[in-house]
């Protein structure tokens, strides 16, 4: 004990023991807060999703508390044996849902991997062929406002302008004038199958690498209810979270013996230190969730949902890009109707349904947001069935139609909060 100037002794302060609640109620109420957000709100937005109390412990274990730089029995550190152990068992598990040679399960999320794997097959100036954002297509893919549109030469195929469709001869005719040296399948808000085997015929072409970037449909090719594009990629990345299920986190899975070393060598020391060995763990665990049987229904049952809201939106008149989906979103074009994006996203969030804005195909410049993607992965997984699809999708109709015609009333609104409240009555989150 040292007595310090004015006489107040202080203790040495040891690891604490008590629970969060009782230190630090500032964050205990936030995360209270944050409980009953998540609680009373239908949650539509696509990338996001309910990890198990299993999957959460843990995110939260004292896994955290250790430094694991390196890859299982190469670390360079002692102590290793549990980490070595976590990492390998995620490796595993991961190797099998997805049926490949090879996974690297410890980039910190899904722009980390992507940016791992144009460490590993580019040099800066070389040029990446990606879908345009406004299309679909991800911020890591080549954005001039990420490292990827800075070091690296973009270009953007874009969808079919009757369609909405990626159109593979357009692609295969600017892969051809371009010669680029990477070439991306997938995005964050293309709601069908890319054709993956036309892709890699392509890139094979013009000798190009082909990367799929199944982030948002990970969970749905791990279970089988859509095509997985692992065997026709040269690397695949994904994010752990979202429609898998697990922690937010990435992950790069491949093949070829020679590039994942590559891989493997640009996460770890190319872009990141140490392991979150914490995460890792956590991914191993919702792997092991996605491998059982009763994962198939859940996916089977997130793309039903989506159909579903989709249809039920366009039969109230609102323009679904494409023309539907084949994964667990759409994105809705809202400019026939003359409503943007922030404004409807705001406009929903005041009677509790949870969605995102976003750009639309033929979209007006950078920065435009002139729709809406709608997901159902998260309200999946607390039970929500077909019918309660179509019941929010009537409750979106109600409330743009009255946004739309300059009428909102107080009425309508009421009942919609209603509905979201009953839904949410019968749908508890289990934690
Ligand atoms: N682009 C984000 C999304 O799809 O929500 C994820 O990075």
């Amino acid at each position: 004990m040292k007595s310090l100037a004015g006489g107040e002794a202080h203790q040495l302060p040891l690891v604490g023991s008590q629970p969060l609640q009782q230190i630090d109620r500032s964050l205990w109420d936030i995360l209270e807060a944050e409980r009953r957000r998540q609680q009373h709100t239908v949650e539509l937005i696509a990338s996001e999703n309910y990890a198990s109390r299993a999957v959460l412990d843990a995110q939260g274990s004292l896994l955290s508390n250790k430094q694991a730089q390196g890859y299982p029995g190469q670390r360079i550190y002692g102590g290793c044996d549990q980490a070595d152990q976590a990492e390998e068992l995620a490796i595993e598990r991961a190797r099998q849902l997805f049926d490949c040679r090879h996974a690297n399960v410890q980039a910190h999320s899904g722009s980390q991997a992507n940016l791992a794997v144009y460490l590993a097959l580019l040099s800066p100036g070389d040029t990446i062929l990606a879908l345009d954002q406004r299309a679909g297509g991800h911020v890591s893919h080549g954005s001039v406002v990420n490292v990827s549109g800075r070091w690296f030469q973009t270009r953007a195929y874009g969808v079919d302008r009757s369609t909405q469709w990626v159109d593979m001869d357009e692609v295969r005719r600017q892969a051809r004038s371009e010669r680029p040296r990477l070439i991306i399948a997938g995005g964050s808000a293309y709601s069908r199958t890319p054709d993956f085997v036309g892709f890699r015929a392509i890139a094979d072409e013009v000798g190009a690498y082909f990367m799929a970037d199944m982030a948002h449909s990970a969970g749905l090719v791990a279970a089988g209810a859509i095509e997985s594009p692992v065997s026709q990629a040269h690397v695949t990345t994904l994010s752990t979270h979202g429609t898998l299920r697990g922690p937010r986190g990435g992950m790069i899975l491949c093949n070829d013996a020679r590039l994942a070393g590559k891989f493997d060598v640009a996460v770890y020391p190319g872009l990141q230190g140490g392991p979150l060995v914490n995460m890792l763990a956590a991914k191993a665990v919702a792997f092991g969730e996605a491998l059982r049987p009763s994962f198939a229904v859940y996916a089977q049952a997130v793309m039903d949902n989506a159909r579903v809201l989709c249809r039920r939106l366009a039969e109230g008149g609102l323009t679904v890009v494409s023309g539907g989906t084949d994964c667990h979103f759409g994105v809705v074009d809202l400019r026939p109707w003359g409503l943007d994006g922030p404004l409807v996203e705001q406009a929903l969030m005041q009677v509790g349904i949870s969605l995102s804005k976003h750009a639309v195909p033929y979209d007006d410049g950078d920065g435009s947001y002139s729709g809406i993607r709608v997901g159902s992965a998260a309200c999946t997984s607390r039970g929500l069935s077909e019918d309660d699809f179509k019941e929010i999708g009537d409750m979106i109709l109600a409330l743009l139609g009255g946004v739309r015609s300059g009428t909102r009333s107080a009425r309508t609104e009421t009942a919609i909060r209603e509905g979201v409240a009953g839904l949410n009555r019968r749908f508890p989150l289990p934690y």
